[in-house]
């Protein structure tokens, strides 16, 4: 247990730090902390406070909401207060915020919820006098906020009179500004094209587009707005529960989520908060929670408010995307092609639900627009399965010992000299395949589950086998033998001789496996198909010249150059006779022009978990029957296929009218053609 003075003193640091977050992600739209972290000092400063309440004053951040406007927009005071949300960080949290509901209304029934995304954006007030956006403003301190009219009138989304008639004579609508990943990423590469700092993440390019003195700037980004909820309602009736309210936004023009769900009870809350973290990474914008709100909005009036926050509404947060760590060392990988990558080893640090020790720094252009050195501080990003990033160097306090990062200038591996690719900032290794880690990156890549599928030949094992000499190239796998294999430290004779099955089962396969397990540079699983489906045969393929190549969808005058290189080398023309020697086949298939397949022109989108068959067999037999398979639902798609506990796409695509199969469905379909 803490002393007094031990209290006072945190609590004194606790409150300079976040009133300095507050001032650098409000004031600055600059943040120098994450999220988690912002929040974690808030909840100690909550938690210091209960146990010692002499500790609370008028000015700690616990007693208000964001930081003071600037003065360079005119301050503006919300006729009613902008009030924020309470967290809840587990389902427990959860639990335990429906029984303080229960308890309050004194009540053992069951609370109905309204369950939305939490956007990751700015929130906003928008003022209607008599269906016209008479001014909009941003949260500021909750009380005062900046006059932001002539900002958010450029935002298509948000309506400049309201549709229909029957509106309030003054209505206040509230919501979030939101960047979308697309429009993000644009902005950001338009940005590095120009020249220019990037954005850390969507919410700080939101901030800092709303931001902006000069409307005009503000029109050219790619902002939204998602209405949530109503302040000020005076001379007109708004529905009695806030789902219809929702739908009442809708109607007088306002975009709300798609994904508001009613929840009969706090445990369809916590399947709809699992869902949608499922389904988050596939959003097309960021959220960072899901709020529950109490449905009725008498039973709302009832609960009223506690401090800064109503006792009717909660936000439960997914686990963070960022965090701070530091970049202890940069080390240089060679991948199959030689490309060279810089990876940051980094003090390892929890984010987005797992351990994170590793981040790419993609390329010698990332590490300088960075301006990254050993040493720093640095906020990392890791949302879903895509590889973790460093965003931003925290430029404040910076250590005075940081060390440069040097870009080798030859392979880390092999020693060969690297060379910088003219076009672009790839940095290869020119070892080919006298480099040990192209060597083992290619039979890695051959073994993998979408090429040959060698089950029991993993990467460590791989590296095992380059390593003692037993395999230089990816012939050389077929030639492995018993002894040799026994030998092999952590290796039994049982694993042994399941990997001589399972090397022996792989030698059948069929054309667009074996075309991408080559590792063309630039032939992917969707090119080897339509290589495979046009071409029918290796010969044939071999044959091609860039023109003939050209002519199949997918393949650029790039890709086709790789291609007929390829084909043109002597090591090929061998490697190739020794893969037919060990028996190494597949099916020709009889060629067919690409437009002739049945599936032809249309496009699919899979989503949801798939049980009876994988997502990738799936998407190689729709490719092989000439569909397109994309990653998101829009107006162009054909079919969705929504497999177990499908999300946001299935959403998308009933609203879109876009039919759907299950995956018993899928499998008719494919059956047709078989
Ligand atoms: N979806 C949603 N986000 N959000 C944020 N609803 C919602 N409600 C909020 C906030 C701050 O506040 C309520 C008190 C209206």
């Amino acid at each position: 247990m803490l002393e007094f003075s031990e209290a006072q003193q945190r609590h004194a640091e606790l409150v300079g730090k976040i009133n300095h977050a507050n001032y650098c992600y409000y004031a600055l739209d600059n943040p120098q902390i994450p999220d988690a972290e912002y929040d974690r000092l808030l909840r100690e400063l909550q938690s210091l406070e209960q146990i010692f309440p002499d500790l609370i004053s008028p000015v700690s951040p616990s007693q208000r909401v964001g930081h003071a406007a600037l003065k360079s927009f005119a301050q503006v005071q919300h006729l009613m207060p902008m009030l924020s949300l309470d967290n809840a960080f587990s389902a427990d949290d959860l639990l335990a915020f429906d029984k303080r509901v229960r308890d309050r209304l004194k009540t053992a029934d069951d609370i109905q919820y309204c369950c939305e995304p939490k956007y990751d954006g700015i929130a906003v007030s928008l003022l209607y006098e008599n269906g016209v956006l008479v001014r909009g403003a941003t949260r500021g301190d909750g009380a005062t906020g900046e006059d932001i009219t002539q900002n958010v009138r450029t935002i298509k989304s948000i309506p400049l009179q309201l549709m229909g008639a029957e509106f309030p004579q003054l209505l206040e609508v509230r919501g979030e500004i939101y960047m979308s990943k697309r429009g993000f990423a644009a902005l950001n590469q338009q940005a590095r094209a120009n020249n220019e700092k990037l954005f850390v993440n969507p919410r700080n390019a939101a901030a800092g587009s709303l931001r902006q003195l000069d409307s005009s700037l503000t029109a050219a980004r790619p902002l939204s707005m998602c209405a949530y909820s109503v302040g000020v309602v005076e001379g007109g009736t708004i529905p009695s529960e806030h789902f219809a309210l929702l739908q009442q936004l809708k109607a007088w023009g306002f975009a709300i989520s798609s994904e508001v769900r009613l929840a009969a009870d706090v445990a369809a809350c916590i399947a709809y908060y699992d869902a949608m973290g499922r389904g988050r990474d596939s959003l097309p914008f960021d959220i960072d929670g899901i709020v529950f709100k109490v449905n009725s909005l008498e039973l709302q009036e009832q609960l009223g408010f506690i401090s800064r926050a109503p006792r009717w509404a909660i936000a439960f947060k997914f686990p963070a995307q960022e965090e701070i760590t530091r970049l202890n060392a940069v080390e240089f990988q060679v991948g199959r092609t030689g490309a060279i990558t810089p990876v940051a080893r980094l003090e390892p640090v929890f984010v987005g639900g797992v351990t994170v020790s590793n981040a790419t720094l993609h390329n010698r252009d990332e590490i300088a627009r960075l301006g990254v050195g050993i040493g720093d501080r640095v906020i990392v990003r890791r949302a879903g399965d895509v590889i973790p990033q460093i965003v931003a160097v925290l430029t404040e306090d910076r250590p005075t010992d940081i060390q440069p990062i040097v870009f080798p200038t030859c392979c880390p591996v092999c020693q060969a000299p690297i060379e910088i690719e003219e076009e672009g900032s790839v940095a290869r290794c020119t070892g080919g395949i006298n480099c040990a880690a192209q060597v083992k990156e290619a039979i890695k890549h051959f073994a993998s589950r979408q090429a040959l599928d060698v089950e029991g030949l993993g990467d460590k094992l791989v590296e095992q086998l380059v390593d003692a000499k037993l395999i230089n190239d990816v012939a050389d796998v077929f030639a492995l033998q018993l002894p040799a294999l026994i030998a092999l430290e952590r290796m039994g004779q049982k694993s042994a001789e399941n990997l001589l099955a399972a090397i022996e089962k792989s030698k059948t396969t069929t054309l667009p496996r074996f075309l991408f397990a080559l590792g063309i540079r630039g032939v992917g699983q969707a090119t080897a198909n339509s290589l495979a489906q046009h071409f029918g045969n290796l010969d044939a393929l071999g044959m091609a010249s860039s023109e003939e190549l050209q002519a199949i969808p997918d393949v650029g005058p790039v890709v086709a150059t790789f291609i007929v290189e390829f084909f043109a080398r002597d090591a090929t023309a061998e490697l190739l006779r020794r893969l037919d020697e060990v028996g190494v086949q597949w099916p020709n298939i009889t060629p067919k022009p690409l437009d002739q397949l049945p599936l032809a022109g249309q496009t699919w989108v899979l989503t949801g978990t798939l049980s009876l068959l994988t997502r990738e067999a799936a998407k190689a037999r729709l490719q092989q029957l000439g569909a397109k398979v994309a990653g998101s639902v829009s107006a162009k798609t054909h079919w969705v296929v929504a497999g177990e506990s499908a999300g946001s796409k299935l959403a998308k695509a009933v609203e879109l009218n876009i039919p759907v199969l299950d995956e018993q469905g899928l499998l008719n379909e494919l059956e047709k053609y078989a």
